[in-house]
């Protein structure tokens, strides 16, 4: 991989998005890299949580790479569209609890893939925004979906229409990111979390996420038939014996199995 760094610890990936020389912005090497890498870890039953992140100090990911994109022709801008729509959604969707760690610039497709995350840690310095109306383009990597789920309507319109930065208490206070810490905490910090999270059964947690993650795009009904659904599922597995049968004895330590 030339643009990724990949390192599995204690069940925990980190992987940074490695292009200082441009803040991380995202090229078509990158995502096709990035969707290789994403399809590995998705299948390895070691890995529980996977934390993203981008090099340096400075940036996160400055937005899709314009310098790419700038003669990028209709056929190119597709294709490189369809690899992106491949990895956020791989990332979205994977079974491992996924942590973006935003440790600077989180613009255009750099805020875009933080959001195909399932949780956002920001470092203090780290700045939001949706640039693209601004360049002739429309967020496309999923920007006018998601931030708009996750914010609401009127926010992600007046984040997109004006194309302003936002600082990273404000992206807190807006429900963009979860929690703003200083930058020398920040990837301790999302392990931390990751660590509580790993404390929990992996397979209900998986089906956790896909409860959420599906029911947020349908109606509340057709959400909650799915929750009894995996509700009833998890009667049939391992980890629901342990954790009940822990809390019954009083044994602190549990030990799941993931099945
Ligand atoms: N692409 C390419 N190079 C970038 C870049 C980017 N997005 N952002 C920064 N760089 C490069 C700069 O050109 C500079 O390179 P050199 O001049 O040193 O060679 C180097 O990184 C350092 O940047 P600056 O010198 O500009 O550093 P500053 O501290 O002054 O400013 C900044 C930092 C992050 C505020 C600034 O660099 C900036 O505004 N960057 C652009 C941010 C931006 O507009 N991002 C949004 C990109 S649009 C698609 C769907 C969606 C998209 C694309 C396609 N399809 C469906 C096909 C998404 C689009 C976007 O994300």
């Amino acid at each position: 991989m030339n643009n990724l760094i990949l390192e599995v610890e204690n069940g925990i990936a980190l992987l940074t998005i490695n292009r200082p020389k441009s803040l991380n912005a995202l090229n078509s090497e990158t995502l096709a890299e990035l969707n290789t890498c994403l399809a590995e870890l998705e299948k390895d039953q070691e890995v529980k949580a996977v934390i993203l992140t981008g090099s340096g100090e400075k940036s996160f990911v400055a937005g899709a790479d314009i310098s790419e994109m700038v003669n990028a022709t209709a056929p190119e801008g597709r294709t490189m569209g369809l690899l992106a729509r491949e990895a956020f959604s791989r990332l979205e969707n994977m079974p491992q609890v996924t942590i973006a760690a935003v440790n600077g610039y989180a613009l255009g497709g750099g805020c875009e893939i933080s959001m195909a995350c399932d949780i956002r840690v920001a470092s203090e310095n780290a700045r939001f925004a949706q640039p693209e109306c601004g360049l002739g383009i429309l967020p496309g990597f999923g920007g006018t979906q998601r931030l708009a789920r996750l914010v609401g309507k009127g926010r992600a319109k007046e984040l997109i229409f004006t194309c302003d930065q936002i600082t990273a208490e404000e992206a807190c206070r807006i429900g963009l990111v979860n929690h703003v810490v200083p930058q020398a905490e920040l990837i301790d910090y999302c392990k931390a979390m990751a660590g509580r999270i790993m404390k929990n059964s992996p397979f209900t947690v998986a089906l956790a996420k896909q409860a959420i993650n599906t029911g947020m795009d349908t109606d509340l009904d057709s959400g909650l038939k799915l929750e009894a659904n995996l509700f009833g599922l998890s009667f049939a597995t391992e980890d629901k014996k342990e954790g009940m049968t822990a809390f019954l004895t009083k044994r602190k330590e549990k030990h799941f199995i993931g099945k």
